[in-house]
Parts: C-alpha cells; sequence; structure tokens
C-alpha cells in the first residue's frame, strides 16, 4: 500500500464537486478536455497510476492491462456495468476492481419507463410535428395513434436493482409484471410486485407486450436476444433497453424494425457506441437515445462519491465496499 498520498488518473472529466474532492484526497490527473483517451494514452496511464478511474468509454482489456506497472493496485470503475474492464486478468495481476452499483438505479428506471413511454406514445413523432417549421394541420381522431399502456404485460429481463425500480414503476402504470432472471427474486418482492417468474426467456418473449433488458452485458447474455429469439417476439411489441446494446442482435433488430416485424424499440445503449446502425437511425419505430440512463447531475455526483470511498478505503488498507469479482460476472 501506497503511504504518500495514490496518483489517480481520471479518464473523463467528472462533476465538479466530485474532482475538487479528489484533488484534496490524492494526487489526482484530471481530464480537462474530457476527450476520451487513446489506447496509448489509457497505456500510459496504467504504467504510473496506482489507481485509475475509467468509464464506459474506456476498454481496459488485456493488451492495456499487460501493459501496467507494478504500482497499478485499483481500477475504480466510474459505472456499475464492468464489461470494459477485463476483470479476470486484472484481479490476476493482482488488481482490485471496484464499480458504484445502487446509486444509477432510479435514474436508469426513470430512464426506461421514459423509453416505453415515448414509443409507445410516439412522443418523439409527436413533438416532431410541433418542431420549429410547426406542420400541425389540427386534431383527429384517428392521428398519431399510439398504444395503451395500462393492463399490457411487460417482461423484464433481468431483475436485479434496476430490473425491480422498473417493475415497481411499470406496476404503478398497470403494466403486468413477468420476468426473467438466473433465479426467482424472494417470495415478498414477487408478492409487492405481483410478478411471474419465467424460467424460460423464450416463452415469456413470446407473451409479452413490452420486453425490457435490464441485466448486465457479460459472454453469457452477449447476444442474448438473437435473432431467433427476437422473432419469438409478438408482431406489435416493443423492446427497451437500457443495459448494455450487445445484449440484443443489434443488426437482427434493425432488420426487424424495418421488416414491421415488431411494434418498436427504445434504446439508450448501442453495440458499438457512439456508432449507430444507419438502419436504426432510418426508424420510424425506433426511439434513440445517447447512453443517458444515469445522466443526471445528482447521479453522476452520487457515483462520483462511491468511487472516492472505494479509492480511500483501499487506501486506508480495507477492502473497498464495491469489489467487482470474475465469480460475480
Ligand atoms: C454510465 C452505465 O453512464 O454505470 C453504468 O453501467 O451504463 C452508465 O449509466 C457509464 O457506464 C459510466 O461509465
Amino acid at each position: 500500500m501506497t503511504k504518500h498520498k495514490p496518483v489517480v488518473v481520471v479518464t473523463r472529466k467528472l462533476p465538479q464537486v466530485v474532482e475538487t474532492r479528489m484533488m484534496e484526497l490524492f494526487q489526482t490527473r484530471l481530464n480537462a478536455t474530457d476527450q476520451a483517451m487513446s489506447k496509448a494514452e489509457l497505456i500510459e496511464a496504467v504504467k504510473t497510476a496506482d489507481v485509475l478511474v475509467p468509464t464506459v468509454t474506456d476498454r481496459i482489456d488485456k493488451a492495456v492491462l499487460m501493459q501496467a506497472g507494478e504500482q497499478l493496485k485499483l481500477i475504480a470503475n466510474f459505472g456499475t456495468g464492468v464489461d470494459n474492464i477485463d476483470v479476470e486478468t486484472a484481479v490476476a495481476r493482482g488488481i482490485t476492481v471496484t464499480n458504484t452499483p445502487g446509486v444509477l438505479t432510479e435514474d436508469t428506471a426513470d430512464m426506461t419507463m421514459a423509453l416505453i413511454m415515448a414509443v409507445s406514445r410516439r412522443l418523439i413523432e409527436g413533438s416532431k410535428v410541433i418542431g420549429s417549421d410547426n406542420t400541425w394541420q389540427g386534431w383527429s381522431p384517428t392521428w398519431m395513434l399510439g398504444s395503451r399502456l395500462w393492463g399490457k404485460r411487460i417482461g423484464i429481463i433481468g431483475m436485479g436493482r434496476i430490473g425491480t425500480a422498473l417493475a415497481r414503476r411499470a406496476k404503478a402504470f398497470g403494466l403486468q409484471i413477468h420476468y426473467h432472471n438466473r433465479k426467482p427474486v424472494q417470495a415478498k418482492l414477487e408478492e409487492e410486485l405481483e410478478a411471474t417468474y419465467w424460467d424460460s426467456l423464450d416463452q415469456m418473449l413470446a407473451r409479452m407486450d413490452i420486453i425490457s433488458v435490464n441485466c448486465p452485458h457479460t459472454p453469457a447474455t452477449y447476444h442474448l436476444l438473437s435473432a431467433r429469439r427476437l422473432k419469438l417476439m409478438k408482431k406489435d411489441a416493443i423492446i427497451v433497453n437500457t443495459s448494455r446494446g450487445e445484449v440484443i442482435d443489434e443488426n437482427a433488430l434493425a432488420r426487424m424494425l424495418e421488416a414491421n416485424e415488431l411494434g418498436g424499440a427504445g434504446l439508450d445503449v448501442f453495440e458499438h457506441e457512439p456508432a449507430v446502425n444507419p438502419r436504426l437511425l432510418k426508424s420510424s419505430k425506433a426511439v434513440l437515445l445517447p447512453h443517458m440512463g444515469s445522466a443526471t447531475l445528482e447521479g453522476r455526483i452520487d457515483m462520483g462519491e462511491k468511487v472516492i470511498i472505494n479509492i480511500k478505503t483501499w487506501v486506508d488498507g480495507h477492502n473497498p465496499p464495491d469489489r467487482v469479482l470474475p465469480s460475480m460476472l
């Protein structure tokens, strides 16, 4: 452990209060330009930092980790998902990895609900009609019809913190809660949500009006929603994703939207961010957001606070509270 203040390299610009506190506590190197770091810059960082604070835009893969100096002992990810980090290699090299769970749950669940509303009730199409060139011709009984949420079935894939927070919101909107998870949630929670557990994802997909992806991206969930599985969905069903693009076969989804084989999609995340499939860009059935699920000022400050607590606990010689182990993935 380091006796003097550890060198902490932060790869992106963080909220001011977080950066100020980090500067007080550690020998912190900030990124004032907020430009995502290149591979060469990341390698340079891991050669000199005691602690690296990356985000989803930094790929800390084997090639980067193999170049890390002996001094790198902690990767305190600013984010909950750690699919940007090769955790197994990091841990094998004696590097502790932490993340920021819990503090972005409500914001991400809000954004998921917002996407469900936006797709079902055609919010973006409607708001474009009254844009700067206002083309609205007046009200009509059969124009801009969306579909009702109340009474429909939502199937949540991944009933962790965010999935559960979404289920609570969805229930308040009159949706019937269904979910697929590695195992059923506790009976008390299932009862509160009046939720139905589906062991078979295939069977759940075929019966839902709305599908929401809320599981992490791991090797086991890559393209979980494959072309075959997407085809099981009802033709008028919608799908929303605020987790990771890689969980859905984006090409297959885009093709299905184009062919009118799905009701719509609300996507906050993409397989090859920041690139977005051109077919999705053209689809009037897709509502697309640039990875904004946790983008509230409060959320980002709370995430920073978690990062600081993880680093500080490690500096003080304890196990950081949000350690990520390969067995958890
Ligand atoms: C963050 C997220 O914005 O925490 C996560 O896993 O997906 C986002 O909400 C981003 O990952 C920060 O690195």
